[in-house]
């Protein structure tokens, strides 16, 4: 079905060229927001509970008082995916500061709640296949005393510059530093290692976002009894992995094989990578 999706506001369903926020939203002004970005796999919302945990996580963190309860949210959320009749997609789930004055005082304003369901844009299926390349950014991720990389706040200019890095060198995704030189994780995605059989992915004061997959993949790597380690890396390690792959909402569990034009292993998706691969898709159903 190619119907027009049928978004919410604060409660209403509008079609997608009605469903309008105002131009004097502080999101929209100042970026001053929160979001998640959620699967929607054979009808059942993926990790809906994680998702909305963080989300009220990263709301507290900036002052925004979410207007409703976290259950009501879960509910509107079912609601959403159940209006746009969807199976398999997307959910865009954003809470704004609102609508105030042309000023940073967030005092004035009334927090909006838009949930949107749509489809995903997936990597192509060959990058899955062999493996991606990916680039180190010259933009760092968040500097810890500015806003906590956790926040998943509306201010992602930071992986979009790198994420414009990447894409002038040919690179889908890029690697992003913390303010230590240590590698954080990718613009849209967390980032592991395996090395000696053993996995590894920077912890979550590295600076980065405490992605749900990779708290997922962590979870599978336990159950498979594949060794597993949070530990600070350089790049020089990744560059000497024996396998090197991303995880997000979007991308799932995606292979690296190649990183500042070093191949990594093999070259080629390794055997770790493939057993949390088949582990994950099991998962989903
Ligand atoms: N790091 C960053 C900076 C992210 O934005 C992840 C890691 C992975 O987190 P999850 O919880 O998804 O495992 C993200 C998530 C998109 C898109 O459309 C981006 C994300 C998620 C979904 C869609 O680019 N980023």
């Amino acid at each position: 079905m190619s119907t027009s999706p049928r978004i919410y506001i604060n409660g209403k369903f509008y079609d997608k060229m009605e469903a309008k926020v105002s131009v004097y939203d502080h999101g929209f002004l100042y970026g001053d927001g929160v979001f998640e970005g959620i699967r929607i796999y054979n009808g059942k919302v993926f990790k809906h509970k994680e998702h909305i945990d963080r989300l009220y996580d990263s709301a507290r963190a900036i002052h925004l008082t979410i207007p409703i309860s976290a259950n009501e949210m879960i509910q509107a959320v079912e609601q959403t995916v159940k209006e746009n009749n969807k199976k398999d997609g997307y959910i865009r789930l954003i809470v704004t500061r609102g609508a105030g004055s042309l000023g940073l005082d967030p005092r004035k304003c009334e927090p909006n709640i838009i949930i949107i369901v749509d489809d995903i844009s997936l990597y192509p299926k060959a990058l899955y296949e062999n493996g991606m390349e990916i680039v180190t950014a010259s933009t760092i991720r968040n500097h810890p005393n500015a806003v906590n990389a956790r926040v998943k706040s509306l201010n992602y200019l930071n992986n979009i510059l790198a994420k414009i890095e990447g894409i002038r060198a040919g690179c889908q995704e890029a690697l992003m530093l913390n303010h230590k030189g240590e590698v954080a994780e990718c613009t849209g995605d967390n980032i592991f290692i395996v090395k000696n059989d053993k996995l590894k992915t920077p912890p979550v004061d590295a600076g980065i976002l405490e992605g749900i997959t990779r708290n997922t993949v962590i979870e599978l790597a336990q159950q498979l009894n594949i060794p597993f380690m949070e530990t600070s890396m350089s790049r020089h390690d990744v560059y000497t992995a024996d396998e090197c792959f991303l995880t997000g909402s979007a991308a799932e569990i995606i292979a690296v094989t190649k990183c500042d034009e070093r191949s990594i292993g093999s070259g080629k998706p390794g055997p770790i990578t493939k057993k949390l691969q088949e582990a994950f898709k099991a998962l989903i159903g």
